[in-house]
């Protein structure tokens, strides 16, 4: 199936073999409802599934990246409706996702917005960037897996820093503390983003997706389990077909041209 793009909540395009999706609440500085993340989710499976398709790039408007959870259609919600509906749960699709992923994020990138960003694999951001977790200041505190993503991005202190404070962290703070991935400049941004999404995209995309998987397994194993990992995925690329053109293409002096096999 082809990509839509008749979504309500989110506009997307396709780039050579690259997916933007950019998402287009802007009357609301692109709050996460239900509805975004349905469209979101649904545009996701169909890259995902798409064999022209590599490389994913997340981005939103100048103002706002995305500025959290919608806060109106969360406040009349109770505990027993987050137990018996999990509302966040959809969300996390991004973080499972078998491509390359990019947050090109600019504006604000607020609570559930840092949170979704942090969720992709590069975050690019633009120097105009404010990411934050507000949340207790709305009496709750991250939870979409900011709690965990945060300090294991930037450290305990200034993660404990950013949760309870709420406080908002610029560009520059965010790439020294390792949050992010490259500032690029406003002028340009989203094309400068583009350029390092069809580079990725000209690689190979299971040796790309093995990659992806052994670095995401250092999250969960210990260093050791985690290397076994890695031996035994560097083995599989072995096996590619891409393996032998990126070498030999090497040895021939000339640039690779890989077919995802
Ligand atoms: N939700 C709904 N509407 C929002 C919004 C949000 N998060 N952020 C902004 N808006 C709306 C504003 O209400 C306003 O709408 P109108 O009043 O014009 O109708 C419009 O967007 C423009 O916003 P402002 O007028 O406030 O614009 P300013 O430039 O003055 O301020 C701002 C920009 C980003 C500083 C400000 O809008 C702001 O503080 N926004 C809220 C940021 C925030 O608190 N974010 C955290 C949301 S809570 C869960 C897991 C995770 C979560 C929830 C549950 N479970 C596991 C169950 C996540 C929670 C969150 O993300």
């Amino acid at each position: 199936m082809n990509l839509k793009n008749n979504y309500k909540n989110i506009i997307t395009k396709v780039i050579s073999k690259v997916a933007l999706i950019t998402l287009n609440r802007p009357e609301v500085l692109n709050a996460l409802s239900k509805d975004l993340i349905t469209d979101l989710n649904d545009a996701l499976n169909i890259i995902e599934h798409d064999e022209n398709l590599s490389v994913i790039v997340i981005t939103g408007s100048s103002k706002a990246f995305a500025a959290g959870a919608d806060i109106k259609e969360m406040i009349s919600k109770s505990f027993i409706d987050l137990v018996n509906n999990d509302f966040i749960k959809p969300w996390e699709q991004i973080s499972f996702c078998n491509k390359p992923t990019i947050a090109a994020v600019d504006g604000y990138a607020l609570g559930g917005g840092c949170e979704l960003a942090m969720m992709c694999d590069l975050l690019i951001a633009n120097e105009n960037t404010k990411f934050g977790q507000p949340e207790i200041n709305l009496g709750v505190f991250p939870a979409a897996g900011g709690t965990q993503r945060l300090p294991k991005a930037i450290g305990k202190a200034k993660a404990m820093d950013m949760i309870l404070t709420g406080r908002m962290m610029d560009a520059i703070e965010a790439e020294k503390l390792g949050l992010v991935s490259r500032i690029l400049p406003s002028e340009g941004f989203i094309e400068k983003v583009l350029d390092i999404a069809l580079d990725i995209s000209e690689k190979s995309l299971p040796a790309l997706q093995m990659a992806k998987d052994a670095i995401n397994s250092s999250y969960e194993n210990t260093l050791s389990q985690g290397i076994v990992y890695e031996r035994r995925l560097f083995r599989s690329s072995f096996s590619l077909e891409d393996r032998k053109e990126g070498m030999k293409a090497f040895i021939d002096k000339r640039k690779a041209v890989f077919k995802n096999s």
